[in-house]
């Protein structure tokens, strides 16, 4: 930046504190007087946390074309990078998932050491039997742990423990398992044979596990399976945690369920069992579109949130949500992406936070529709942002964290550090 820039960006910081100061103080005082302490919401948005996708930070793609932008990163490192940089804007970030054999690394000490350094943890670990990887023996052309031929079970179920050892080195506590199994054509596949298969190995991986772990399977109704999909919707995944023992538990990944399901539903039912086990926060118009969360369906978002906050406060048996993003950015850029999602799911929480269980209960109770309607209105049209600010700042991030990081000139640094990788260079870590 030039000198007169940064004097401006100064000035604009220190404007933008005085107006946040401000907003901050008026919503406190509004909150106060509905017998709200601010103070307590603003701690309760600092515990917020949210695990990065290690896969959202390159420019994604359809199957049509993917349009890169610069500056991406090129290894694990780079990505871990990228990860502690939105921790560092949104204090809210502190691990990063990885997906194997993605982020394969030759030397676990080596990304160890780079965690410390860069101040972030590991979330779970995420398993790859949606590809062949280059030298693999078998295909998961028609299936993986649903195959029919025992040899390419066999496959996956290694590749999975290979995961765990992953998980284990870098300090993961879950591995979640989407497997894209399923069939295109009535009659290519044994609809109750595959189901049973899938089970069986899950079985056998969930074994491996260490006693600290939790397997997180994820449901998704088509794509890449487009006739019928083996662990299609959260019915089956229930059945399958249910199968697996306590340590398995459902993930939603929000993106991953027809239009029109009601998605709240599912996580009020999935935590009933004690068996919602985490997100994959994203948003959609249609299906499986990865898009930011809360940028299409922001209410939804918060009718999640509530059930999770009630979840929390009635101190549910097995209520320990994972919470993680799960998102491919194709037209913006990755990093601005990822830092609106963080602050769209603080935004979302800390409505929740704000809803009055107490009075929701009794109009629930009274039958008064329209009261109860408006409880959970008041608590979603209230303008959290100045408090959800005010909760990264004292994590050390940023009041405008998108704003902040386009004023850090990052990517225009990492547009000069990181050249575009070569086409078809294979994953490395360094
Ligand atoms: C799938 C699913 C999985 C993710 C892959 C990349 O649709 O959402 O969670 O690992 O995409
Ligand atoms: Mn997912
Ligand atoms: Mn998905």
């Amino acid at each position: 930046m030039t000198a007169r820039s940064e004097r401006l960006a100064s000035l604009d910081a220190g404007r933008a504190e005085r107006v946040h100061e401000r907003d901050f103080a008026a919503l406190s005082e509004r909150l106060e007087g509905e017998g709200v302490s601010a103070e307590t919401l603003v701690a309760e948005v600092q515990r917020f946390e949210v695990a990065l996708p290690s896969w959202a930070f390159a420019t994604g793609g359809t199957r049509f074309g993917r349009f890169s932008g610069t500056g991406e990163p090129r290894t694990l490192r780079e990505k871990m990078e990228d990860a502690a940089l939105v921790h560092s804007l949104t204090g809210a970030a502190p691990r990063i998932s990885l997906h194997i054999p993605w982020d394969a690394a030759r030397d676990m000490d080596e990304v160890r050491a780079d965690a410390r350094r860069l101040g972030i943890g590991f979330d779970a670990v995420n398993s790859n039997t949606f590809q062949d990887q280059p030298g693999q023996p078998l295909s998961y052309k028609l299936g993986s742990f649903s195959n029919p031929n025992p040899a390419i079970r066999r496959q996956a179920i290694e590749h999975h423990l290979q995961v765990i050892e992953v998980g284990k080195a870098v300090g993961s506590r879950a591995l979640t398992v989407w497997l894209a199994d399923g069939s295109n054509y009535p009659g290519q596949m044994s609809l109750r044979g595959s189901f049973e298969r899938v089970r069986e190995c899950l079985e056998e991986v969930y074994a491996a596990m260490p006693d600290d772990w939790r397997l997180f399977t994820e449901h998704k109704p088509y794509e890449p399976a487009f006739y019928a999909t083996v662990v299609q919707d959260w019915g089956s995944s229930l059945l399958l945690a249910q199968a697996l023992g306590d340590r398995a538990q459902c993930l939603v990944d929000l993106g991953h369920h027809l239009p029109s399901v009601n998605i709240e539903l599912v996580v009020a039912r999935l935590l009933g069992v004690g068996k919602l086990g985490g997100f994959h926060f994203n948003d959609s118009k249609y299906g499986d579109d990865d898009l930011t969360a809360g940028s299409i369906k922001p209410y939804v978002l918060f009718l999640i949130f509530h059930e999770l906050v009630l979840a929390g406060r009635e101190r549910l048996p097995g209520f320990d949500p994972a919470y993680m993003i799960d998102q491919s950015h194709n037209l913006k850029d990755p990093i601005e992406a990822l830092l609106q999602t963080v602050d769209q799911l603080q935004q979302a929480y800390a409505k929740a936070c704000l809803v009055d269980h107490a009075r929701l209960a009794e109009f629930q109770a009274s039958g008064d529709v329209i009261m109860a309607e408006r409880t959970l209105k008041q608590a979603y049209e209230t303008d959290v942002r100045p408090l959800v600010s005010e909760a990264r700042r004292r994590r050390g991030g940023a009041l405008d964290p998108v704003l902040a990081f386009r004023a850090s000139g990052y990517r225009a640094q990492k547009t000069v550090a990181r050249p575009a990788a070569p086409p078809g260079g294979a994953p490395t870590h360094l």
